[in-house]
């Protein structure tokens, strides 16, 4: 009898993808599309490496739709992405940071998936080379809203792309596993390259092997701790908090800085790269929480729900911590835009309850 190939720590990306996929958890069109998302970060990987010497820093010259200037890297990353998707061949419709509206794949390649994803998160860092990352989530199509490339002009298109990214609520993860995010993920550029991912059945890490080219699992079900004390906010913004509506946050940040949920313990640290992967990643193996409130200027915060918060919440939740608007789940939240904010905290499941304790 052949034997089965192991799938544990020291796996390739392809093995575990199979054993997914024989498992059940995985169908052979969503292989296709995680095996392209990790082709992309390769790639992309390759080049934030490069960066400096292949003279790839520094401006585009372009801003994107939401007034934000692009660094030449944000522009190859998103147009490596939307190439291997488009010709994964699995792929319907792809939502990205860096396009305007959601871009339907031409007919010849296209296939069920939608793809929403920040190609180059944190590219502020990139000219410094401080982490980077990746990040993106998988949702299934809506056949209503998949357009008809024959029958329909442009704008009928575009409208059918924008519904068919709105419609993929990240919601109800365990009981309407079907129709919302199926996988979700990102890939860190740091001292390692680490691809982390999960498709509803906990969340594993898979590292760069320079020596083959090839994604090998590192960590397996990982679990964030319940508490920590590591605590990322941006400190510079603390002002505008201050005089905004969140009188909450105010108070919460000065009972950390007071020793946290248990006075008399030791203090907090805080840690701040201003890289969401970097500072995620960090939350999910050492525990604490990160944030990115809302202010008196920014309701909402930066962060963007389809594309960073929602799948960093569903990471988080796989592996037992919470992602939270400080007042609800990222979770449940119906996003109405592609590029909707959303006020984000993240990370270890009592941290989070506790700063929800302050915002209630
Ligand atoms: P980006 O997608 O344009 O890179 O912006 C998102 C980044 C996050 O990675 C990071 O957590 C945050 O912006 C930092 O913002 P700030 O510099 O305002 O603290
Ligand atoms: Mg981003």
């Amino acid at each position: 009898r052949a034997r089965t190939a192991p799938a544990g720590l020291g796996s390739t990306f392809t093995t575990w993808l199979l054993k997914e996929e024989i498992g059940g958890r995985v169908d052979g069109e969503l292989a296709i599309v995680l095996s392209s998302v990790a082709l992309a970060c390769k790639q992309i990987a390759s080049r934030v490496q490069r960066a400096p010497v292949a003279g790839d820093t520094g401006l585009a010259g372009d801003v994107n739709v939401q007034g934000e200037d692009q660094k030449k890297l944000d522009v190859v990353a998103n147009e490596i992405f939307c190439d291997v998707l488009r010709t994964s061949g699995r792929t319907g419709v792809i939502a990205s940071e860096e396009e305007d509206v959601p871009v339907a794949v031409e007919e010849t390649y296209a296939g069920n998936y939608v793809v929403v994803f920040d190609p180059l998160d944190g590219s502020s860092n990139l000219d410094a080379a401080v982490s980077t990352g990746s990040i993106f989530g998988v949702y299934d199509s809506d056949e209503q809203c998949v357009p008809d490339f024959d029958a329909e002009d442009d704008a009928a298109v575009e409208e059918k792309c924008i519904a068919n990214v709105c419609q993929a609520r990240p919601l109800h993860l365990h009981s309407h596993r079907g129709n919302n995010l199926q996988a979700a993920g990102y890939c860190m550029y740091s001292s390692s390259t680490m691809l982390v991912l999960t498709v509803g059945d906990g969340v594993y890490m898979f590292t760069l092997d320079a020596s083959i080219g090839e994604f090998v699992m590192s960590h397996e079900r990982v679990r964030i701790p319940e508490r920590g004390r590591i605590y990322s906010f941006n400190e510079g913004n603390a002002k505008a908090r201050s005089i905004s509506h969140c009188e909450g946050l105010k108070r919460y940040a000065d009972d950390l800085r007071a020793g946290g949920i248990d006075q008399n313990g030791k203090p907090y640290s805080a840690r701040y790269i201003g890289s969401l992967v970097g500072d995620f990643h960090r939350t999910l193996l050492y525990g604490g929480i990160y944030g990115y409130p809302g202010d008196a200027k920014n309701p909402n915060g930066k962060l963007r729900l389809l594309y960073e918060c929602a799948p960093m919440s569903f990471i988080a939740e796989q592996a037992g911590g919470m992602g939270s608007t400080g007042t609800g789940r990222v979770m449940d939240v119906e996003p109405s835009e592609v590029h909707q904010r959303v006020p984000f905290y993240v990370g270890s499941a009592k941290e989070v309850q506790y700063l929800e304790s302050f915002l209630a």
